[in-house]
């Protein structure tokens, strides 16, 4: 028997408990069954008053967002809230832990909310790419004024209850058994007769500014975010926009309307696909619930340079000790100094306050003694970028650090293998690849070793999340999952410059397709000459890359790289163009107009070729995982759901036929459509479906 929704009594209280594991989000049963318990509740003549409750670790998270795309199923949410709109007793949603989406608004079917201490409530529907759907753009404006309910739904942040309090979304905050005391505030409500006015007819805290209308557009544009390309804000602002002339039950018909569109559409599927890829990626095969995480107390990091600074500060951050090593001491104090400087920077902007800098500074051990490492239970190798530099501290780390104690190394490229060859304990052994600026990007890419020991992964894995990351393991190859793709994209944008594009066409293209910036305003603010030394190191060139840095531009820090700097703000270069087409003439290559149609394909197609490799030889666990890591880790526009998800909406018959194309076009072997996507392309699959068949 399906009974998520039970219906209990306290004395003339009913009480209807939802217990749908793990969050309770409302799927149909659930929304059966609340919808039968309150009718039996209105019905029974003893019933005075209803508290609506949440059995587990949360009161309604939203709908049940596995149920979007499948053929509705009576009752709707909008069904049920609307009965409880005509109960004519007193009802009270007693909530905790993260009434969200479909949660919250059912709670605002109520009288009354209260919630514990600890509750954070929510409309996160626009990081699905959806509006609420069942009434929350008109309901919590009359609760909490457009003011306060604007940046909530156009950031789907959740509020603390405390703020939920004073912004009238709560009634009361209850501190001991949350369901105890929604009875006595049910009593109470009861006792002194109490008005039961519907959320639905409260319109107090909008007669300002439907006096004022102009008033609303003031508001909307303090919160309005860069949005380019994505549908959902203007849906909400739209659907937000309606409380101000618009009847609820018709302005409520609206706001459906605009949800189906929405998560009917393209974006919001993708952000659906990102949301799951995101929980799957944290599901590692071998890695059960019965590997227990080695207990990380105390952090060691070794190298103070952007890399070694950045990671050292995420365990600061989170309260961890840790210890910093640097070989010589000037070097310690530069990087200590730039520590500092960060944090004072998060406190100009208002992220942190002025008395936690010091605190997290005093949890900082900098040292030049490699022996100080000894205490730390994980060990971070942060150096620069050389195998035998790498392999020769690995085997003097190996010999101070305590035994059990997990060793990392934050390498971008290298074999992992290698480096655990030159210690005697393999199993502790591992990647740890962190993105730069690495105190502030969420990815960790997490490279599993074949030796690695289980516990050890599940720590890494661990130490990932509570350092507030989002880890996703990979395998050990060139590159790993993200950067090697990063290597197919930056020699196809060379290869467009000498053939008849230049840096803001081809940036512009990428901007417009959703990622924050291009390949060469990225070049440009990581430094050129960075990829210019390690091409040197490996003896290959890239003309034009390479010919800029030879001329002392290396980027933004030079004020000269791809584009002429003014501070941050780049404008194109006629000397670069020049150098450009200097080039093309130089190597014979013909150039012509290319569209921007071809800037994408060029670019991306060879990516999605990579990522197939990656997912065959088994680097990538499942399609999702590339798409996280280039969500979190490159910027890939989340409503195009990561590459490996846009391919599949692209086609893969298409993406496949053009590689093929490419191939014979430049000779160029590497776009010879991987065995996997010729074997998905020609079956009709995805990429998606092949993941889930792995999986089954
Ligand atoms: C909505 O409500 C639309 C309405 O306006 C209109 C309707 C008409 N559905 O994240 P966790 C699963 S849109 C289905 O690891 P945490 C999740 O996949 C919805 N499943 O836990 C995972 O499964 P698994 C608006 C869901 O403690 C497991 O639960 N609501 C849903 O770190 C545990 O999740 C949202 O957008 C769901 N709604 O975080 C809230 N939610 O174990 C989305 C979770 O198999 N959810 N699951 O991998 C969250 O933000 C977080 O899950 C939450 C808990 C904060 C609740």
């Amino acid at each position: 028997m399906d009974t998520p929704v039970s219906l209990r009594r306290d004395g003339n209280v009913a009480i209807i408990t939802i217990d749908n594991p793990p969050v309770n989000a409302l799927r149909h049963g659930v929304r059966k069954g609340i919808q039968n318990c309150v009718v039996a509740a209105r019905d029974d003549a003893s019933v005075e008053a209803i508290v609506i409750t949440g059995a587990g670790r949360t009161f309604v998270a939203g709908a049940d967002i596995t149920e979007f795309g499948k053929p509705p199923q009576p009752p709707s949410l909008i069904e049920v809230i609307a009965t409880l709109d005509e109960v004519k007793k007193p009802t009270i949603a007693a909530v905790h832990g993260t009434p969200l989406g479909g949660g919250l608004e059912l709670t605002m079917g109520c009288h009354f909310r209260v919630a514990a201490p600890s509750t954070r409530l929510g409309l996160p529907e626009i990081k699905l790419g959806l509006i609420p759907g069942a009434g929350g753009t008109q309901r919590l404006p009359r609760l909490v004024g457009l003011e306060k309910a604007v940046p909530m739904i156009l950031s789907g942040e959740p509020i603390p209850a405390k703020d939920a309090l004073a912004a009238g979304l709560v009634d009361a905050i209850i501190e001991g058994d949350l369901v105890a005391g929604a009875v006595a505030f049910a009593r109470k409500v009861l006792a002194e007769k109490r008005a039961l006015t519907r959320v639905k007819d409260r319109d107090e805290k909008l007669k300002e500014v439907r006096a004022n209308p102009a008033k609303f557009d003031e508001i909307v544009a303090q919160h309005v975010k860069k949005t380019r390309g994505l549908q959902a804000p203007a849906a909400a602002i739209d659907a937000i926009r309606l409380t101000l002339d618009t009847p609820i039950d018709e302005a409520q018909k609206k706001e459906r309307e605009f949800f189906l569109k929405l998560v009917g559409g393209e974006q919001s599927k993708a952000q659906r696909h990102l949301f799951f890829a995101e929980r799957d990626a944290a599901k590692v095969p071998g890695i059960g619930k019965e590997v227990k995480p080695r207990e990380v107390k105390k952090a060691a990091v070794i190298g103070a340079g952007t890399m070694g600074g950045g990671i050292s500060m995420n365990f600061a951050n989170v309260g961890i000790p840790v210890t910093i090593v640097e070989n010589n001491a000037d070097a310690l104090k530069r990087g200590m100094a730039t520590i500092e400087k960060n944090y004072q920077t998060s406190v100009q902007r208002g992220s942190l306050k002025a008395e936690d800098v010091a605190k997290r500074l005093a949890l900082f051990t900098p040292t030049t003694d490699l022996g100080a490492i000894k205490d730390a239970d994980i060990v971070i190798e942060a150096v620069f970028e050389n195998m035998p530099i790498k392999k020769e501290l690995f085997a003097k780390i190996e010999k101070i650090a305590k035994p059990g104690a997990v060793l990392a190394t934050n390498t971008s490229y290298l074999n992992v293998d290698e480096i655990a060859q030159v210690t005697h304990r393999h199993g502790d052994v591992l990647g740890m690849h962190f993105f730069s600026p690495a105190n502030v990007m969420k990815l960790l890419e997490i490279v599993r070793g074949k030796d690695t020991a289980p516990d050890v992964l599940a720590t890494a894995m661990a130490v990932g999340r509570t350092i507030r990351k989002v880890p996703v393991v990979v395998g050990v190859c060139h590159g790993f999952v993200g950067n090697r793709m990063l290597s197919a994209r930056g020699i196809e944008a060379e290869k467009l410059l000498l053939e008849g594009a230049l840096p803001q066409d081809v940036d512009g293209a990428l901007t417009e397709f959703g990622f924050p910036m291009g390949p060469f305003a990225m070049s440009d603010l990581a430094g050129i000459d960075v990829g210019w030394r390690s091409r040197k190191e490996r003896g290959v060139r890239n003309e034009i890359a390479d010919s800029l840095a030879e001329q002392g531009r290396f980027g933004q820090k030079t004020g000269r790289g791809f584009y002429l700097y003014e501070g941050r703000s780049a404008r194109p270069d006629p000397e670069v163009e020049k150098l450009i087409v200097d080039a093309s003439v130089r190597l014979g290559v013909k150039r012509r107009n290319v569209s921007k149609e071809e800037i994408i394909e060029r670019l991306i197609y060879p990516m999605v070729n990579e990522g197939a490799r990656i997912l065959e030889e088994g680097i990538a666990t499942r399609s999702g995982d590339i798409d996280v890591v280039w969500l979190y880790g490159y910027g890939f526009p989340a409503w195009r759901g990561g590459p490996m998800h846009w391919a599949d909406t692209v086609g893969l018959k298409k993406i496949r036929d053009r590689l093929h194309r490419l191939a014979q076009e430049s000779g160029d072997k590497r776009h010879e459509p991987a065995a996997l996507l010729n074997r998905l392309a020609d079956e009709s699959g995805t990429f998606d479906s092949y993941g889930q068949q792995k999986a089954a």
